[in-house]
């Protein structure tokens, strides 16, 4: 899709990680046991697989998205139905030959993992038909509230795993030399188009200028180009349409009062190639609240935690979120019921690059949906709750009499 190598092959090496956590999780996707009111009665959880699960991927994360939900989807025993994004079928077509391989050297039928490639038409397909017990869409939260609908109109179930508008905040007693390294990755790899890259960076009034002027050197120094050649950090933009919406967020930050202090241009060269940017900001420009899917990033100054956590919390997406600091009552806030109100919330690391040990996902407009690990693979399920009368007694439950 146009990142990096070093980042690709992370990408399938998450796909691998699922894997290896999904053939450990089999022996593992326990229901509980329950103690009855009811005397010579028990109750259990029995987990059964929902049927077909779908699944929708987007461009930006062609390999792995797919495997969180395959792997997961695999061992509870159902079948996946997937389309890819249509720029991205070769992907698709080459996930599938090896997960094709697999399936025959284990006498088990293609069909478990079908592909299919195709638009939105055939994304609306999936979304409407009852034969999809769950769909599970990675993209936009414009389609993504499209397909939720669709899906809830039939009862259907569906992991949602939408947009994201991901900040860093900055406290002034934090490490410095992590705060760099960490905003450069997340916000200029996969060229700014990973659902969890950092468009926000909340600096606290100490330690603003130092911070801005690090950046901005850290910037200087990106390798654009080809996403093959080793050293260059930052690749194309996936399509045309995406430098327009580089250069029409631009035009827009600066029009309500930003001020772009590195970047800012479209590279005259073959390919989608622009300049990873910076913008001066305040929380109010409308344009920090949208999510652009594009390397730039939007510098804000705060003046306390608190103030830092509401500008966190005031935009409508609610993935991934960092605080870097090293005061523990700051942090454990920031966790907490008052901090950040993201599904993602890290402190000391960057806003992108989860592991698949954790749930993925995130809250408001973003979905809702929690996929890859901890108990995400219950979405995937259908909980049986089993009572057993192992006595040769028939008491009601609540004590009823109906004799
Ligand atoms: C996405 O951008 O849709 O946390 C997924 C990360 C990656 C996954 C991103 N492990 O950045």
């Amino acid at each position: 899709m146009g990142k990096i190598l070093p980042e690709g092959e992370g990408e399938v090496q998450e796909y691998v990680d699922i894997c290896d956590y999904a053939v450990g999780l089999s022996r593992i996707m326990s229901g509980k046991v329950i103690p009855s009111e009811r005397p010579g009665h028990m109750l259990l959880e029995q987990w059964n697989p929902m049927g077909i699960i779908g699944v929708i991927s987007a461009f930006n994360f062609p390999v792995a998205v797919f495997g969180w939900n395959q792997a997961l989807a695999l061992v509870g025993g159902n079948a996946t139905l997937w389309k890819g994004a249509p720029s991205t079928n070769l992907a698709s077509v080459a996930v599938t030959r090896i997960v094709a391989d697999v399936l025959e050297r284990n006498n088990m039928p293609g069909a478990v993992s079908s592909l299919v490639c195709g638009g939105a038409d055939i994304g609306q397909l999936m979304a409407e038909d009852k034969n999809v017990n769950v769909l599970s869409f990675t993209g936009s939260t414009r389609v993504g509230r499209e397909v939720g609908l669709t899906v809830q109109r039939r009862f259907g179930r569906s992991i949602l795993e939408l947009g994201g508008n991901n900040a860093i905040i900055v406290m002034n007693d934090a490490d410095l030399k992590l705060v760099v390294p960490a905003t450069v990755f997340a916000a200029v790899g996969t060229a700014g188009q990973r659902c969890t890259t950092t468009r926000r960076l909340l600096l606290h009034e100490d330690i603003h200028d130092t911070v801005v002027e690090r950046v901005v050197k850290a910037y200087k120094q990106i390798k654009i180009g080809s996403p093959l050649e080793p050293g260059v950090l930052c690749g194309p933009l996936h399509t045309k349409a995406a430098v327009q919406q580089y250069k029409d967020a631009i035009a827009a930050a600066v029009a309500q009062g930003g001020k772009v202090i590195h970047g800012g241009n479209v590279l005259e060269r073959k390919g989608n190639f622009v300049e990873p940017t910076i913008i001066l900001a305040s929380p109010n420009m409308p344009i920090v609240k949208q999510e652009t899917f594009v390397p730039i990033l939007y510098v804000m100054k705060f003046k306390t935690f608190e103030e830092a956590v509401e500008i966190n919390n005031s935009v409508d997406q609610g993935l991934s979120s960092s605080v870097f600091t090293k005061d523990t009552t700051n942090l454990f806030k920031w966790m907490g019921p008052h901090g950040s109100d993201c599904g993602i919330v890290n402190v000391n690391i960057p806003t992108s690059g989860a592991e698949i040990g954790g749930a993925f996902g995130g809250e408001k407009e973003t979905g809702g949906g929690r996929e890859s690990g901890s108990d995400a693979w219950k979405q995937y399920m259908r909980r049986s709750t089993c009572t057993i009368n192992y006595s040769d007694q028939l008491p009601l439950a609540q004590g009823i009499k109906f004799e």
